[in-house]
């Protein structure tokens, strides 16, 4: 991109909802504001740029309505806010299915209420290609685009898949799970690949920046950095930086004339009582029915209490349509009556429950006003609560106390820490902190407002876009060495141009997935019939090219006719017409693997889960189900222990897709290449596709318009990458099908000749 349209470069923000939401009223529409934390936190940035917002309006029906038309237009005109239509049934997978009750309930850590439907999924995928198009219609050059949450994990790589170049940064702002919960999200492969289309990735804390490192390690098997991962020739940065609030927004309510009337009425009403508030969305994640189980506590422990402190607690209506919110509804509603029935008297009620949105005036008012925030969360990203009170406290003694289990706890260490989940000490944390003598109040809230006001939401939003700037520039600059996507559309008719055209495929992890013992990865029944039905185009040159022994593709591919085969990565073929092995070298002895067996067989008695495989012309250490940290870590060991040992050899120790293998040099898949282009000349269209590090010999020595696909996302030579084995599947179906169509078209037109 050049500096000209650098300098053009606007931002365009991304979120599943617009700022706006978009209701019926009467046979018009009204304009609502949104709830909820994103709307809050980036509503001031996108005030102070000439930037975009593309989301959707949380309205699904009277699409063809022209006066809903005339409301979308006028937001997009005066705000520069554009609305992404998503159809009823399609929103409600996506939003209340897939994200708010498969993503949200196990990123938060409640997996025994996560609900899965596969629709959901696909709509969740279909709503995420819905964002991608309206991106595709508003991007311009240079643009950054900030995609917000965990609605819209798949558009970074939906994104990145149409426009390579695309200046991409993910935000999270809900936790990043241990990678042992993150395992048993469905589809937890496809959602991290979704994600590393990013060039720019940050979570609110560095905790939740390792459980995404150590998930794509332990479900993807990628290596990374504190501060950057490698994804299929880009790197994509990873940073942690916490979310702020504009804390001049409240300050400057503070004096304003209504706030002050609040106040006021406040102070007098609750003269004499310690005022506890707690706000929150209505939502089981914020732990507001134990947080009224700890509060009854507090009241039956510390009787000297009664009748001298308020809860009040504000509780915004949130996702009404998911039933486990509907349930959290019911249950806090009767343990208010409960609590308030056993402990009120004439004049004095101990919790003062509102549900529904406040005004902000009134909600800073309160915040002014209490003696202590009682910000309790089960599980938060971060937690805004806890910073908006700080900031309306600027000069004032206020307590809070807040959930070790929020993301805010990692930076705001001088509020009271507790386990929402121990009722007995947080109510005596409680107690005590509200006798705490004021000048220790004091101190704590001064140290902890000079952070809020430091660390703010401007500051966040630009450090943001600086660091995306520089991921996005220093891909750019690395350029030609990052593989894309590979586009579908552009291939197949590629090859179905051709005249002639030569396939060589990997089998392990490009045709199957990996399994834990080698001899389990057994082809899928259609596999070598598919394989066969490309083979018997004559204009196709089909070759398996793989690590597998001879033995494996005799067995699983030796009937499939017109199919080459290549053992042990070149070591010896089988071609079609002869259907013969014939060996690279002759004069091949194996004497070699009595020495090196019993290095690996140490390796094996140290690796709990890794296993020898013996094959004709080599040796490989498999441990795929060792512990992925611990086996790593032995197979750099392995590596360095035979590179002294084969030095003067002709074998060399190669480190493949959880394996170390022994092998010959001359047995390369580069070399296979040369053998075929011996018995046929060289094709107009010509496909590579492999998954590990044995594959980039033959990426290496392929003509620069060849099509070399790396299967999978790690570092590669190749030009392009699909994500998965299903996927390189996929593809070969669509070439076989392309081919018995022009077979059926060139019949039918010989038909008609006839006739
Ligand atoms: C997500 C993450 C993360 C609440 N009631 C009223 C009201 N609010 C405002 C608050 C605050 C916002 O809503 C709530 O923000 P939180 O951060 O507490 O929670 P989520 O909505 O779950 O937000 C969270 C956040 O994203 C940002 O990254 O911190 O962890 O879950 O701003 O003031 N505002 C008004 N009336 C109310 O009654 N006016």
């Amino acid at each position: 991109m050049s500096a000209n349209e650098n300098n053009e470069s606007r931002l365009v923000v991304v979120s599943n909802r617009l700022p706006f939401t978009l209701k019926r009223a009467g046979d018009g529409w009204r304009t609502e504001r949104s709830a909820g934390g994103l709307a809050t936190a980036m509503e001031p940035i996108l005030k102070a740029s000439r930037g975009l917002w593309v989301g959707w309006s949380g309205d699904s029906s009277g699409t063809d309505d022209p006066k809903r038309q005339a409301v979308l237009a006028r937001w997009e005109e005066r705000h520069g806010y554009h609305s992404v239509e998503l159809p009823a049934e399609m929103a409600r997978g996506f939003y209340e299915g897939y994200s708010n009750q498969t993503i949200w309930p196990l990123f938060h850590y409640f997996p025994a209420i996560l609900k899965f439907a596969p629709e959901d999924w696909r709509a969740y995928c279909e709503a995420n290609l819905r964002f991608r198009d309206a991106l595709l219609k508003v991007l311009r050059p240079g643009d950054l685009v900030w995609i917000h949450d965990y609605q819209l994990m798949m558009l970074p790589r939906f994104l990145r898949a149409d426009l390579p170049e695309a200046r991409i940064g993910f935000f999270l702002h809900i936790p990043f799970p241990s990678a042992s919960v993150f395992r048993l999200l469905p589809r937890r492969e496809e959602l991290l690949q979704g994600l590393l289309g990013a060039d720019y990735l940050a979570f609110h804390t560095y905790g939740y920046l390792q459980n995404f490192r150590a998930s794509t390690l332990r479900v993807l098997g990628l290596d990374s950095h504190m501060d950057r991962i490698e994804v299929g020739g880009r790197t994509a940065r990873l940073e942690a930086l916490p979310i702020g609030i504009a804390p001049d927004e409240f300050t400057k309510l503070l004096d304003d004339k209504e706030t002050k009337r609040r106040l006021a009425e406040m102070r007098e009403r609750f003269k004499d009582r310690h005022l506890l508030l707690s706000v929150d969305r209505l939502d089981y994640t914020k732990g507001i029915p134990e947080r009224l189980h700890t509060f009854r506590r507090l009241l039956s422990t510390h009787p000297n209490l009664r009748g001298r402190v308020v809860l009040v607690q504000v509780a915004v209506p949130s996702r009404e349509q998911v039933p486990m919110y509907n349930r959290l509804r019911h249950d806090v509603d009767k343990l208010v009556g409960r609590i308030n029935g056993e402990f009120s008297t004439p004049d004095w009620t101990p919790v003062v429950y509102i549900r529904r949105n406040i005004p902000r005036p009134e909600l800073v008012a309160l915040y002014a006003a209490a003696d202590l925030a009682w910000v309790t969360p089960l599980r938060d990203g971060l937690n805004l609560v806890a910073k908006e009170y700080v900031a309306c406290q600027k000069d004032g003694a206020g307590v809070l106390v807040l959930s070790e289990f929020a993301g805010a706890a990692a930076e705001m260490g001088e509020a009271f820490l507790v386990n929402p989940y121990d009722e007995e000490k947080t109510a005596e944390t409680i107690a005590r902190s509200l006798s705490l003598p004021e000048s220790e109040r004091r101190e704590r809230m001064s140290a902890l407002y000079r952070r809020v006001e430091r660390n703010n939401v401007f500051d966040w939003s630009r450090r943001f876009v600086e660091n995306l700037r520089a991921a996005a520039e220093s891909r750019a600059e690395r350029g030609g060495e990052s593989p894309r996507e590979l586009p579908v559309e552009q291939f197949v008719n590629s090859y179905r141009e051709a005249r002639a055209r030569r396939l060589m495929l990997d089998y392990d992890g490009t045709l199957v997935a990996y399994a834990n013992r080698p001899r389990e990865a057994v082809p899928p029944p259609d596999l070598a019939p598919l394989l066969a039905r490309l083979a018997s185009n004559p204009a196709n040159v089909v070759a398996l090219v793989s690590g597998r022994s001879r033995r494996d593709l005799e067995e699983w591919f030796g009937d499939a006719e017109g199919l080459w085969l290549a053992a042990e990565h070149g070591a010896i073929m089988r071609s079609p017409k002869t259907r013969t092995w014939e060996l690279y070298r002759a004069n091949y002895s194996d004497s070699w693997k009595s020495q090196i067996v019993p290095v690996l067989e140490h390796f094996v008695n140290r690796t709990p889960g890794s296993l020898i495989e013996e094959k004709e012309f080599s040796l490989v250490w498999h441990y795929r189900m060792s512990d992925p940290v611990f086996g790593e870590w032995l197979a750099n060991e392995l590596v360095a222990t035979l590179e002294g040992m084969l030095s003067e050899t002709e074998l060399r120790a190669y480190r493949g897709n959880k394996t170390v293998e022994v092998k010959l040099l001359w047995a390369n898949k580069g070399e296979v290449l040369a053998r075929l282009a011996r018995a046929d000349a060289d094709p107009a269209f010509c496909l590579a596709a492999g998954d590990d590090r044995t594959d980039e010999d033959l990426f290496a020595q392929l003509p620069e318009d060849a099509w070399t696909v790396h299967v999978g996302t790690t570092r590669t030579r190749a030009r392009f990458f699909v994500p998965s084995h299903a996927e390189m599947l996929a593809l070969l179906r669509q070439l076989a099908d392309a081919d018995t169509r022009e077979a059926a078209a060139a019949s039918g037109a010989s038909d008609g000749a006839k006739i």
